[in-house]
């Protein structure tokens, strides 16, 4: 390893890395006869197999409904969030002091897959990398990682995806395409410009590193993946004006990226958090902190919704990465009313945690799962497994269906004792129950037959959400 005049530390490994490292790709261009391979879109050239293992997965992933976000990273050693290293406009070689203070000897993976499941969480999405580039895990082509530059020296995914295995857990990668670490990242978007990096670098080679060590996460050393969740795209959008909301000021070869994953998981969903539109060879569609088709962050205001798997995602307090000061939590209803909510508008809600520099997850998020996990063991029916619908979002609250049945979820207090709901007549109701007591629940064809109305008094209200089935 050398630190150059610029201060930025460039490993030997990766330097070795960058002048062999094309060798198996030509070989294996040679060998596919297909040169221009990486160009071609993802679309049309798939085998009919591959395409089925992912329709399964996408019919798993939204049955699945309620997943656990993890954001960790040396930036927890600040306790200031995970856009440390942006926000206090710290150098590369700043940043670097970090790694060797982190050292999480409390770090259980049991210990947070059972918490997972307790909460009724079907997946896990962890950083695999966030945008201060650096691996949590034991990575070949740079030793800017968790094993090499702290005094851990542990693979922390490795370990949760050998606990997440046996407990029939799926795991995501979250994948920050941003980096404010890497010298090649160049030209830089806009976040990272206070890392002392020198005003040059090839961002090619920067996208030949990052497949590099994606081809590492998703080459089986860490089991069969449930996907890859993406994030930082839009560091490099062209926001000029007449500009589509597509358009970048560089390539970010997303084809490419997207191939070599569903070639290596033929299974495995991805998805990308850029606020726009699909693009070819995603999988899934994700809203952050806004449920689909809602622009309360601002930064879902070119986010159209496809046809794609939806996923929202969600802090319990305002932070991502761990936060020692943030103590604005959300209440365990609230939480539950997001999940509900989610689910309505026919998406998985992903909720997170920033574990503490010591590798543990703080007590009043524990509370909080738990509790939610307590809700779901009575309610899970009209949530896992459903899909929203079929009417639309209301004020009252939502619906979900499955086999057949109707579930009216009340959130609102402010519920008038007689629901109205225009046009179900195609529903055809002939019970109406409460899902809480099996108690039958007064309705009738209102509005010329054309309109249901139930009737919920105070009594059979539950203080979360009062969840009525319709049968037919
Ligand atoms: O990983 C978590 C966050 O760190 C990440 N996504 C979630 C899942 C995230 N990155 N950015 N954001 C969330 C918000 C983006 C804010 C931005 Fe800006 C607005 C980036 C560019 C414009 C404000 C101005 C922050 C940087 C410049």
């Amino acid at each position: 390893m050398f630190s150059g005049q610029d201060g930025v530390t460039i490993s030997v490994k990766e330097d070795r890395m960058r002048k062999f490292y094309w060798i198996p790709v030509v070989l294996s261009l040679l060998a596919c006869g297909e040169s221009e391979l990486a160009k071609q879109p993802t679309e049309g050239r798939e085998n009919p197999q591959s395409k089925q293992l992912r329709a399964e997965m996408s019919q798993w992933f939204q049955d699945a409904k309620f997943g656990m976000f993890i954001h960790w990273g040396v930036y927890s050693v600040l306790g200031d969030g995970e856009w440390v290293m942006h926000q206090k406009q710290m150098t590369v070689p700043e940043y670097e002091k970090l790694p060797p203070q982190f050292n999480p000897t409390e770090y259980d993976p049991q210990e947070w897959v059972a918490l997972a499941k307790s909460a009724g969480m079907k997946y896990i999405t962890i950083t695999s990398k966030h945008h201060d580039g650096f691996a949590m895990w034991d990575s070949q082509i740079s030793d800017y990682d968790i094993v090499e530059r702290t005094p851990y020296r542990k693979d922390v995914l490795k370990m949760l995806a050998d606990e997440c295995a046996k407990e029939g857990i799926k795991l995501f990668f979250y994948h920050s395409h941003l980096d404010w670490h890497h010298p090649d990242y160049f030209p830089r978007g806009r976040t990272g410009q206070h890392s002392g990096r020198p005003d040059e670098g090839d961002f090619n080679r920067y996208l030949d590193y990052m497949d590099s060590q994606i081809e590492e996460l998703a080459g089986g050393g860490y089991g069969e993946l449930g996907g890859f969740w993406f994030d930082g795209w839009w560091d490099q959008q062209n926001r000029e004006e007449g500009q589509s909301p597509k358009a970048t000021h560089i390539d970010w070869r997303l084809n490419r990226t997207y191939d070599l994953i569903h070639r290596l998981q033929p299974q495995a969903l991805i998805g990308n958090n850029h606020h726009v539109a699909p693009f070819p060879g995603e999988d899934f569609q994700m809203f952050e902190k806004d449920l689909p088709g809602q622009n309360t962050t601002g930064f879902s205001a070119d986010a159209t919704i496809g046809q794609l798997p939806l996923e929202t995602c969600e802090t319990i307090n305002k932070s991502w990465g761990f936060n020692k000061t943030d103590e604005s939590f959300k209440s365990t209803e609230e939480l539950i009313h997001y999940l509900v909510r989610a689910a309505g508008y026919n998406s998985n809600f992903l909720l997170n945690v920033g574990p503490t520099p010591q590798g543990t997850i703080q007590e009043e998020f524990r509370v909080r799962l738990t509790e939610i996990g307590e809700w779901l063991v009575r309610n899970g029916e009209s949530i896992y497994g459903t899909r929203g619908g079929p009417m639309d979002p209301q004020d009252w609250g939502v619906t979900t269906q499955k086999d057949g049945l109707i579930y009216l979820h009340v959130l609102s207090e402010d519920t008038p004792e007689v629901i109205v709901i225009p046009g179900s007549k195609s529903w055809d109701v002939k019970r109406a129950t409460l899902l809480s007591s099996g108690e039958e629940v007064g309705f009738r064809k209102a509005g010329g037959a054309e309109d249901l109305s139930v009737s919920l008094p105070e009594k059979d209200r539950s203080p979360v959400d009062t969840i009525i089935v319709l049968a037919r």
